[in-house]
């Protein structure tokens, strides 16, 4: 042991604590997230991932926190600041990102679309429900072709007298087989437009995609819509073209910034305590250099990471955020999360690979966040795009 036996988290503290430069109303909300997450989320988040199960009846504890949707404004949303929103984010992915992207499905994808183009009528059917975590939202934007081009989807909405009959097919759905409502991107007649779709309707199927070795705590499912009506009261009426769900993606993307150095942290903190109390050749491993610099290496990336997501808060809450700023974090800190991820499964050994640690979890479900919501190279090419000018994606 060394001298001063401090846990890991206490030893990370002493060096970096980004509780410290928090707001006061930002700190609140993150302490009401990190009990929540801790409290109700932690304790079987192992069995869970391993079980491959998401537990429904979390969700209203997470709904009576006021932490789904927490930065929208009115009909039951709690109205929070950016920075409250992110560092709520970093402590429920600090738990498991399968709970981080329930939390960002529901509030920054579809209670986003509701609340940004939704009609008042929709809002106040919808809104309320989600925010208590008493219905579930998903946002299906993303077809089996590929989800990184929303532009070339297939999914169509034609008119059929003063309907709409939607068709086509999605995937990658997160949380669809059990939600109640499904915010669905179309093609039509007149560009890209979104309808709310209750998951009853006839001809709206969804089935969860099996056999995932990450997101284990949370569903993704395939999407079947075979000439689902609709009144034309379901199309979100201020929601024209791609800047739609392009609009709501930022939104996650935000809190992904901020989740990943969730995992980080944990990944981090358990790799601290490791160094501290796990002796080889006489010596605690943590006494040796070269332990000590992959330690120094992960701080440094887990601090600049947390600095970068709190600036981007900032930027948030100023109104200043722009879509390329927003591809910086999203890029950097999942890459960096997945790193340091890494580096503590090395300086645990082989207990590394067990379920008795965090770490192969957090590594694995970050693989698929580095994915989801831009993955790196679309990300990589929306900054050579902001910084010659020149559009590589095609
Ligand atoms: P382009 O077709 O030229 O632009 C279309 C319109 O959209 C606007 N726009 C944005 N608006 C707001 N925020 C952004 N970030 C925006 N990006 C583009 C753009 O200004 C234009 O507006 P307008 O009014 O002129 O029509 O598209 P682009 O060339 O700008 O973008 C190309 C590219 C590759 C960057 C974009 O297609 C992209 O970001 N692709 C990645 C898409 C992505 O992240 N897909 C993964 C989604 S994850 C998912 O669906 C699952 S949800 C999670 C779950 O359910 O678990």
């Amino acid at each position: 042991m060394t001298d001063d036996p401090l846990t890991g988290e206490q030893a990370l503290a002493r060096v970096f604590c980004l509780d410290d430069l928090l707001p006061d109303a930002a700190r609140r909300w993150q302490q009401v997230a990190r009990t929540v997450a801790r409290d109700v989320l932690a304790p079987t988040i192992e069995d869970d991932f391993e079980t491959q199960r998401l537990r429904a009846e979390h969700i209203p504890a997470l709904g009576e926190a006021g932490l789904l949707g927490m930065h929208l404004h009115g009909y039951g949303c709690a109205g929070a600041s950016a920075v409250s929103y992110g560092a709520a984010c970093l402590e429920v992915e600090a738990v498991d990102s399968g709970w981080r992207t329930f939390v960002s499905v529901q509030g920054s994808l579809a209670m986003t679309a509701i609340s940004t183009f939704g009609s008042d009528d929709q809002k106040r059917r919808w809104l309320p429900e989600m925010a208590a975590g008493r219905a579930v939202g998903c946002f299906a934007l993303t077809e089996p072709a590929g989800g990184s081009d929303p532009a070339a989807m297939t999914t169509f909405a034609r008119r059929d007298g003063a309907d709409w009959l939607l068709s086509g097919t999605k995937r990658w759905i997160g949380l669809a087989s059990i939600a109640d409502v499904a915010v669905v991107w179309a093609q039509t007649d007149e560009g890209v437009r979104g309808f709310v779709v209750p998951t009853d309707s006839a001809g709206f199927t969804a089935r969860p995609i099996t056999g995932k070795r990450a997101m284990r705590t949370s569903i993704q499912c395939d999407i079947d819509l075979d000439d689902v009506r609709l009144p034309d009261d379901a199309r979100l009426p201020d929601a024209r073209g791609l800047r739609g769900p392009f609009t709501c993606l930022n939104e996650a993307r935000f809190g992904i910034a901020w989740g990943a150095m969730g995992a980080a942290r944990t990944c981090l903190e358990v790799a601290v305590d490791r160094a501290r109390t796990r002796h080889v050749f006489g010596a605690p491993i943590g006494a040796r250099q070269l332990i000590q610099a992959q330690l120094a290496d992960m701080l440094l990336e887990y601090e600049k990471g947390a600095l970068l997501a709190l600036h981007l808060g900032q930027l948030r809450d100023a109104g200043t955020l722009t879509p390329a700023q927003l591809s910086v974090a999203k890029l950097n800190n999942v890459r960096e999360a997945i790193r340091i991820a890494g580096q503590a499964r090395s300086i645990l050994a082989g207990d590394g690979i067990t379920d008795e640690f965090p770490v192969m979890r957090h590594m694995a479900n970050l693989e698929a966040v580095r994915t989801y919501e831009g993955t790196d190279e679309i990300h990589a090419l929306i900054l050579g795009r902001e910084l010659t000018g020149s559009d590589a994606f095609s």
